[in-house]
């Protein structure tokens, strides 16, 4: 089964993670700055925890999926930058502590290092695919938010989710995706927003 069923699987569940309140209020401005500023500090270090997360996974990566988990983990290593850049532009300060939901998240990707390849591809395509549409429900966005809706709908990020899916397709090899993981990362997911919009 390919990857990508998941979400035809668990239709219900996906738009609770992609078409989440704090997206339609990103697009159409009503967003509470308050929640906006907590998402990026929080999603600053979600971002940290998932590049570890990734160079683990590339150090027991098969050779077919080592490129597209190389050039994503020099991408995340831009984008902590990038975060560092809007952060200061904001004003905000990125060591402020974890809340419960990134904690819980961080938590969740490193069991993933007990899961065997095949679910941990399926759980990075995962993550990265939910952002994509996501932001995608949020397009354009007002002129405040715009360039964080760019930032994960351009071309090139929908080709990097489109790598990650060939590869976790691959190493499945027409195997069953974890349908609880891919549940649990969903739900991790939507918890993320829920904490930005309970933060305001
Ligand atoms: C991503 C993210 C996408 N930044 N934050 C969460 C909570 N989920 C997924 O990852 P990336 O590496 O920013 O594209």
């Amino acid at each position: 089964m390919p990857v990508a069923e998941l979400l035809q699987r668990h239709a219900g569940a996906w738009r609770g993670a992609t078409a989440h309140p704090f997206l339609a209020a990103v697009r159409d401005g009503s967003v509470p700055v308050a929640a906006f500023d907590t998402w990026l500090v929080q999603d600053a270090r979600f971002v940290a925890d998932l590049l570890r997360f990734q160079a683990r996974l590339l150090a027991r990566a098969p050779r077919p999926a080592q490129a597209v988990l190389a050039a994503g983990a020099v991408s995340l290593v831009e984008e902590l930058t990038w975060f560092e850049e809007q952060a200061s532009v904001r004003g905000l300060d990125l060591a402020a502590p974890a809340l419960p939901a990134t904690e819980a998240y961080a938590a969740l990707l490193e069991r993933l290092d007990a899961a065997d390849v095949g679910t941990a591809l399926t759980a990075l395509w995962t993550i990265e695919r939910t952002y994509l549409d996501a932001w995608s429900h949020a397009r354009p966005g007002v002129p405040a938010y715009r360039e964080f809706v760019a930032h994960w709908t351009v071309p090139g990020f929908a080709g990097y989710v489109a790598g990650l899916e060939a590869a976790a397709d691959a190493v499945l090899g027409g195997g069953v995706p974890d349908e609880p993981v891919f549940l649990e990362l969903v739900a991790a997911e939507t918890g993320f927003w829920d904490m930005a919009v309970g933060s305001a």
